[in-house]
């Protein structure tokens, strides 16, 4: 999948400023996703460490068709943040074996990304059609309303994970919000699991993790003409038992001042100093059904990998 590429608005510089400027520091982990960031996490997704993207590939493999039973005929499927829709050609299959008309909506910021779908699933599953829709989440979710038919709304990859849980929340009830009795959802979520396999997913040996976390730095400076030095950062990444979440932070190497010319903007870091870029959650099956009531869903059913590592489950309006 090719993330989301976020273009610099007003909105970005306020919320550096925001982040920066708060204690502790803060950036907000949307902003990884620049044309490199996107890059970078697709080589994170293909990384041995980083488990989560094959492992879900592989419940959509395997349980593709009893997903499409379970969803019922004639779905008009929508994905959120479809990127170069790379996993949902197995589902859209399993579909298309059972409705007379595949109608897809992959939704994305990325209009590159969106015409590399289409021409993948073009190619894979011709019986679809395919209908690019440009959006970004900020605008809310009123796209769907326009969409014709019952409609299966697919949120993969766990990206709901990089939401705090009222934030998730919101995200899926504002979708809920626009859909209908007898519309679904297929919400991709990774599950709780033992740190020594967490930690090296968000801190593989290649060290592409750490290049991800650091170009979000990289791109303030290019974005806001900012002089950080990324070589008196450090990439850490933490499990927060707590939280159920894996963090991840940059931690100054040094007593240092970086200048923000755009914001006029200098912010001071203490040696060892965190700045936290990322929460990634990991859920239980309880945690997932309540998060999904309290957006106005119901859960129907969960499918999960044979290790219990990755979850994808249908839920009702
Ligand atoms: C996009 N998102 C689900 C990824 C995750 O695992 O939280 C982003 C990521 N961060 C570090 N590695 C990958």
């Amino acid at each position: 999948m090719i993330a989301r590429e976020l273009i610099s608005t007003p909105s970005f510089a306020a919320e550096v400023e925001q982040g920066l400027t708060s204690d502790p520091k803060t950036l907000p982990s949307k902003l990884f996703y620049d044309a490199a960031g996107s890059a970078l996490f697709e080589k994170i997704t293909e990384l041995p460490e980083y488990y989560l993207t094959r492992t879900e590939l592989g419940i959509l493999q395997r349980h593709a068709s009893a997903m499409a039973q379970a969803v019922g005929p004639d779905s008009t499927i929508v994905e959120l943040g479809a990127g170069t829709a790379a996993k949902t050609c197995t589902l859209l299959r399993a579909f298309a074996n059972r409705q007379m008309r595949v109608l897809y909506f992959p939704v994305d910021i990325s209009w590159a990304a969106l015409a590399e779908a289409r021409e993948r699933v073009s190619q894979k599953v011709p019986q679809a059609h395919v209908r690019p829709v440009v959006a970004d989440f900020s605008g809310g979710f009123g796209f769907l309303r326009d969409l014709p038919g019952r409609k299966l709304v697919l949120y993969l990859g766990s990206s709901i994970g990089n939401f705090e849980t009222p934030a998730a929340v919101a995200l899926l009830r504002s979708v809920r919000n626009e859909l209908s009795a007898g519309d679904s959802l297929l919400l991709g979520t990774d599950l709780a699991k033992d740190p020594s396999i967490l930690l090296p997913a968000y801190d593989d040996a290649q060290g592409v993790t750490a290049e991800f976390n650091k170009n979000i730095l990289r791109r303030i400076n290019h974005d806001l003409d900012a002089d950080f030095d990324l070589d008196c950062f450090r990439h850490v990444a933490r499990w927060n038992a707590a939280q159920s979440r894996m963090e991840m932070h940059l931690e100054s190497l040094e007593p240092q001042t970086v200048h923000l010319r755009s914001l006029n903007l200098r912010v001071k870091l203490a040696s060892r100093e965190l700045t936290h870029t990322e929460n990634s959650y990991k859920y239980t099956l309880a945690s997932v059904r309540e998060m999904l009531k309290a957006s106005g869903f119901s859960l129907q059913k969960s499918w999960l990998d044979r290790r219990k590592w990755f979850a994808v489950h249908l839920a009702q309006v």
